[in-house]
């Protein structure tokens, strides 16, 4: 537990008017993030129920699946998820604009309600798919301005690099319900007290260790990875015989929250490449809702993020659901990954 110097449990509230009473966030980014863990407390208690609350399995009618924009079938809790965000940001006047995973294109805030300066993106449920086993997922979110002057912010208005970001975060819906949250001044965990319905600071500057023993990839690509990849992962295999002269473990929940929630708890890079089956699309993770918002948080916690070749904070988006290859985790680590794919483009 971390406590503030009068030694009383620091909630998520006090913690974001102490934020901004240090003038790191204004009163509407403040009432931004606090919305968004109110909905989180929401779905955490649906995702809870499971069975008991008729929200497993598969969105759409009998027999006729529901499919996002990603091209995936929904989940009901999906679809669930991203009303219970797209309804408690509505009406707080806090927000311009929003974009979901779920949905194809960005919606402005209604006109019947008041319209703030920022613009806020979402995973609602990210790791869908270990939903009806009973594995850790969660929800990521991303926090942009809304750029001067324009009144109706369209999906262009969006297309801002990571760097542009002024909070992100994601909460992880495991055996502990947990926030973790950036506004640029380090990242910090949150745990759900379910007692009082409150988020309590558990991690005050969360730091992930620079070197590692632990990766996160999905081994049933190996095959389809471009050579670097190859490359970097077989040295990874060759344990302390080989050239990294150390032996890795290796864990995949297939959840990205889970795999990074992890790392940014004990270390380790979590990697989705490039493969044959996805460079068509430029990579399977999305840009502005899963990878720009991990890369602050991980960035924020000492940690680097990469596509393999570009800072991930870097990258100037050119779609809403842009797709990019992933690298991110501890900072050794990553570097060598991309140090991996530098020379072999520089081998040509
Ligand atoms: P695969 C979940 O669908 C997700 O978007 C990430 O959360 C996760 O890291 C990845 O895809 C898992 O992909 O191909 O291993 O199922």
């Amino acid at each position: 537990m971390t406590h503030h110097d009068d030694g009383k449990p620091c909630s998520l509230t006090r913690f974001l008017i102490e934020e901004q009473r240090a003038g790191r966030i204004g009163p509407d980014l403040r009432l931004l993030i606090e919305v968004v863990a109110r909905a989180c407390k929401r779905i955490s208690i649906a995702v809870g129920k499971g069975a008991l609350g008729g929200v497993l399995g598969d969105a759409g009618t009998a027999g006729e699946a529901s499919i996002n924009v990603q091209g995936e079938a929904q989940k009901k809790l999906d679809v669930l998820s991203n009303e219970i965000l797209l309804e408690a940001n509505a009406w707080g006047g806090h927000l311009a604009a929003l974009a979901s995973e779920e949905m194809d294109h960005s919606q402005p805030i209604p006109d019947v309600y008041p319209r703030g300066n920022y613009l806020l993106l979402f995973d609602p449920l990210d790791g869908s798919s270990n939903i009806d086993v009973n594995v850790s997922v969660g929800t990521i979110f991303s926090v942009l301005r809304s750029p001067e002057g324009v009144a109706q912010p369209g999906d262009e208005h969006f297309l801002q690099p990571g760097t542009a970001q002024v909070a992100a975060g994601y909460c992880v819906y495991g055996p502990q319900t947990t926030l973790v949250l950036t506004v640029g001044h380090g990242t910090h965990a949150f745990t759900l007290d379910r007692e009082i319905g409150g988020f309590i600071l558990t991690t005050r500057g969360m730091r992930i260790p620079g070197e590692t023993q632990e990766f996160a990839v999905n081994m049933s690509n190996q095959r389809f990875w471009e050579a670097p990849m190859q490359a970097y992962v077989g040295d990874l295999l060759k344990g302390k015989e080989g050239p990294r002269g150390k032996d890795f473990n290796m864990r995949w929940i297939a959840s990205m929250v889970a795999d990074v929630h992890r790392l940014l708890t004990r270390g380790g890079i979590f990697s989705y490449p490039l493969d044959s089956k996805c460079a068509a699309k430029g990579g399977k993770l999305r840009l502005m809702y899963e990878a720009n918002p991990m890369s602050f948080l991980v960035e924020q916690a000492g940690g680097a993020a990469s596509t393999g070749r570009q800072r991930m904070l870097e990258v100037q988006p050119t779609g809403l659901h842009q797709r990019v290859p992933v690298f991110l985790g501890s900072r050794a680590e990553v570097e060598t990954a991309v140090r991996y794919h530098h020379e072999a483009d520089a081998r040509g």
